[in-house]
């Protein structure tokens, strides 16, 4: 299995081990570190985060990034197809049939294909890439992935020259998603990419985390991940991709346009319009983190040169 550990250097990553004493630690001296930091600080306003938690003022200089540990990502997770609790969702996603499962690739591509995913494993390296997620809620985790560069998949179909986006699709299965029985959301989740975008070597189809398969709750058994872009574009349990003419509307455009573009980039500059987004919370600490523009992955803002993120957000 090929490594890929690029924009996080290995030396940045603490292993779980070592995070999860760190993370005890931080348990028993989180409550007087805060107040006694407040006190300090001559107590200032403390910032609210999305769940309504007063926190602590953010770091302003970047700190290292420690792997996020797999219980956290197994069970801190968004998936509304099941519920729109974030705990609980392993649960209810356990019996999920993920074997045998086909991706159909298609629209304007010259080789249209349904592909197994097993297949897709075999015929494709799998490797490993430890990407920041940035939820935008406002929290963030280290994500240790197994996967692979989603071009290689759209190289074997080859797009037309008419295909301007990629459009991805949800499985749509009421049986077995019990969120799809509400009619909160237009169902199945949709989500898209400028085709600059998913031909970016940081865009991937990941199969897997922590050297593992994916679990139902994470998106099993093939799911995007672009990790400059906020969480929900990464859209879960894949069954169609399709080459397209027109920029997609994505499932949450759909739900909120005001508070969702298409774009999604990450961007501290870009208030979400009942949050700000300078600030995250990594999951295990304590304090915030400074959010960074396209969530520190610079190599990709040649995509948006001469772009206004503010307009395209
Ligand atoms: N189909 C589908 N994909 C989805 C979601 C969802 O509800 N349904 N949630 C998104 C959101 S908001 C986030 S933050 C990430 C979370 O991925 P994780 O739970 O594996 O960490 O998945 C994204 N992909
Ligand atoms: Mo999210």
């Amino acid at each position: 299995m090929a490594k890929f550990r690029n924009t996080i250097p290995a030396s940045e990553i603490t292993p779980e081990a070592l995070y999860i004493n760190r993370r005890q630690f931080m348990k028993g001296g989180a409550a007087l570190s805060a107040a006694a930091l407040l006190a300090a600080c001559g107590s200032p306003p403390p910032t609210v985060d999305e769940e309504g938690t007063a926190v602590p003022a953010p770091t302003s200089t970047p700190l290292p990034d420690t792997l996020t540990s797999e219980q956290e990502i197994l069970n801190y997770v968004n998936f509304y197809e099941f519920t729109r609790d974030k705990e609980g969702v392993a649960e209810l996603a356990r019996d999920l049939i993920t074997s045998p499962w086909e991706v159909a690739v298609g629209g304007l591509v010259r080789n249209p294909g349904v592909y197994d995913v097993d297949d897709l494993k075999r015929r494709f390296d799998q490797e490993e890439r430890i990407y920041r997620l940035r939820c935008v809620e406002g929290w963030s985790m280290v994500i240790p992935w197994l996967g692979f560069p989603l071009h290689k998949l759209l190289a074997q179909v080859e797009p037309l020259p008419a295909a301007r986006y990629v459009r991805f699709e949800t499985l749509y299965d009421p049986a077995q998603m019990p969120g799809q029985r509400t009619d909160w959301y237009e169902w199945p989740y949709v989500e898209g990419l400028r085709l600059d975008e998913a031909m970016h070597e940081l865009t991937i189809l990941s199969t897997g985390l922590y050297d593992k398969d994916l679990s139902p709750q994470n998106g099993a058994p093939i799911r995007l991940v672009v990790p400059w872009k906020y969480g929900f574009k990464s859209i879960k349990s894949i069954v169609k991709i399709d080459l397209v003419e027109d920029q997609p509307e994505s499932f949450w455009m759909r739900s909120s346009p005001r508070e969702y573009g298409f774009y999604a980039n990450v961007n501290p500059n870009v208030p979400h319009p009942r949050w700000s987004q300078a600030t995250e919370r990594r999951i295990g600490e304590v304090r915030r983190r400074r959010t960074f523009l396209f969530n520190g992955y610079d190599e990709v803002a040649p995509l948006y040169e001469g772009m206004d993120l503010t307009e395209n957000f």
